[in-house]
């Protein structure tokens, strides 16, 4: 069998089990082959050399862990800036927050090279090379140019946006050209793949062979869907924890005579936190009979502040939450409780088992797994109900959640109504399909159908 590489801007120790489903699900695929995971230390060395950093490996079991060091500048310039400051905003259709003219495509080139420099030496012929997520778009192509002829997979977790958006990347030809150097693309929702046909057809004047396989720039490509899941019996296991259930039965006392809503998010942009604050207080404002009942707990732990536009949404978010409770709240009720901290992986199930809405509603998302997360988190019994924005690419999938356009925050309050007042039979029922589906296409699912269609392609063709 074929060693499997992973290639991540960060990588998880597959021994420790505080990691997420990812983690968990990458480390299991490494376990069973034996493999390498490979990618940044999240060491950044202040006076450091550009395009240099030192390598690092320590053996996890059968698995090698690899990592290499940051220098400040190639931080700043591939991670904060181009990854961040640029390929981020646009893949969420904000052209506004992007930063284009700074210059960073030179660094995001050189730690590109500088981890196909560093992995090279360390690979196998026969190994089968799976690159994740939008920092790593030009790896397999700088490979190829050391001569690698390896089968290489590459994953985007985020949105592929239209051709008309990626079309305002100064470098977008460069990007799409790097992603023919893989053997297949994987994308999470069917509307991305749809934007690459889109992207190949129009901009690089590809052929499409069949609605999978695309040539363009002297290659082909395979392209296709694998929307990722999460790992059911790792969470339910969570879920049926101590911690969750301690918070749980806390959480029902504390709110037996309100209901609760919650929301557990990355303070980023793209999650539309403040839409959700203003849909929250339309709910309050238009249908009264929420007052002193309904509290919304928002949880929205930091993430990559020292890029601006986290530092500006922030801001937002705690205005507009400082004037709902201003507004509507009374000496003994605070509708909304915002809490900027992360709050340990154990606790979400039991606070996802205790509410009885769950608001999902980014302006943009890959996938987006809280949504997953919060339906498995449910007691059958007596489930709650998933509010889920029409633009992740979670809704694809979970046609039972109620889904709304987080833009129309009027619109978005009026469901969120409905949810609240969704009879116990119709909650049941809706919970049962999405669990199903959530069952079938989870965490393993993903992994073993992408490494198939890999292992199915040409290598180096
Ligand atoms: P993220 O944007 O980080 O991931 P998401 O999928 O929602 O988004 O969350 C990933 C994990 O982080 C989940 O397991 C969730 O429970 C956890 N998490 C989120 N907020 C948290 C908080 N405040 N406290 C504790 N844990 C929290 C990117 C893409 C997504 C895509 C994933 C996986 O943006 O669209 O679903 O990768 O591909």
């Amino acid at each position: 069998m074929s060693r499997l590489v992973v290639v991540s801007n960060r990588i998880a120790d597959p021994r420790k089990t505080a990691a997420g489903g990812l983690a968990v699900a990458l480390g299991e695929a490494l376990k069973t082959t034996g493999g390498m995971w490979f990618g940044w230390s999240g060491t950044v060395v202040e006076a450091g050399t550009p395009g240099e950093g030192e390598m690092h490996t320590q053996q996890a079991g059968n698995v090698t862990l690899a990592t290499v060091d940051l220098c400040k500048e190639d931080h700043d310039s591939f991670y904060l800036g181009y990854s961040n400051g640029v390929l981020w905003p646009v893949f969420h259709y904000r052209l506004d927050l992007a930063d284009f003219d700074a210059g960073y495509i030179a660094g995001y080139r050189r730690v590109n090279q500088m981890f196909a420099k560093k992995l090279m030496p360390l690979l196998k012929p026969d190994d089968i090379i799976w690159v994740h997520d939008y920092h790593l778009i030009p790896l397999a192509a700088e490979l190829r140019a050391m001569g690698c002829t390896n089968r290489i997979g590459f994953f985007l977790h985020i949105p592929l946006p239209p051709p008309l958006i990626l079309a305002a990347i100064p470098q977008h030809e460069w990007l799409i050209r790097s992603l023919f150097a893989y053997d297949l693309v994987g994308f999470q929702a069917e509307a991305d793949v749809q934007h690459f046909a889109r992207y190949v057809g129009e901009e690089a004047g590809a052929e499409a062979l069949d609605p999978h396989h695309f040539r363009a720039f002297n290659r082909t490509v395979r392209a296709q869907a694998f929307p990722i899941g999460i790992d059911v019996n790792e969470f339910q296991a969570l879920t049926r924890a101590r911690e969750s259930m301690d918070m749980f039965e806390r959480m029902r006392e504390e709110y037996a005579r309100r209901r609760l809503l919650v929301g557990i998010d990355r303070l980023d942009y793209s999650k539309g936190l403040p839409h959700r604050i203003k849909a929250f207080r339309h709910l309050l404002t238009n249908y009264p009979e929420n007052r002193n009942s309904a509290t919304l707990i928002q949880i929205a732990s930091p993430s990559r502040e020292s890029v601006d536009a986290y530092a500006d949404i922030r801001q937002q978010l705690e205005g507009l939450c400082g004037a709902v409770n201003g507004d509507f709240g009374e000496l003994d009720w605070m509708p909304v409780r915002y809490i900027h901290r992360t709050v340990a992986r154990k606790r979400i199930p039991g606070l996802c088992r205790a509410a009885r809405v769950g608001l999902v509603t980014p302006l943009r998302d890959g996938m987006n797994l809280v949504a997953k997360e919060f339906v498995v988190a449910q007691d059958a019994a007596d489930p709650g109900v998933l509010v889920l924005s029409r633009f992740a690419g979670a809704a694809e999938q979970l046609k039972e959640a109620l889904l709304v356009n987080p833009y129309d925050t009027h619109g978005t309050a009026e469901v969120i109504q409905q949810a609240l007042q969704m009879p116990l039979e119709e909650r049941q029922r809706r919970h049962q399909k999405l669990l199903e589906r959530i069952r079938e296409f989870d965490v393993h699912w993903w992994r073993k159908a992408f490494l198939q269609a890999l292992s199915e392609t040409e290598p180096g063709g």
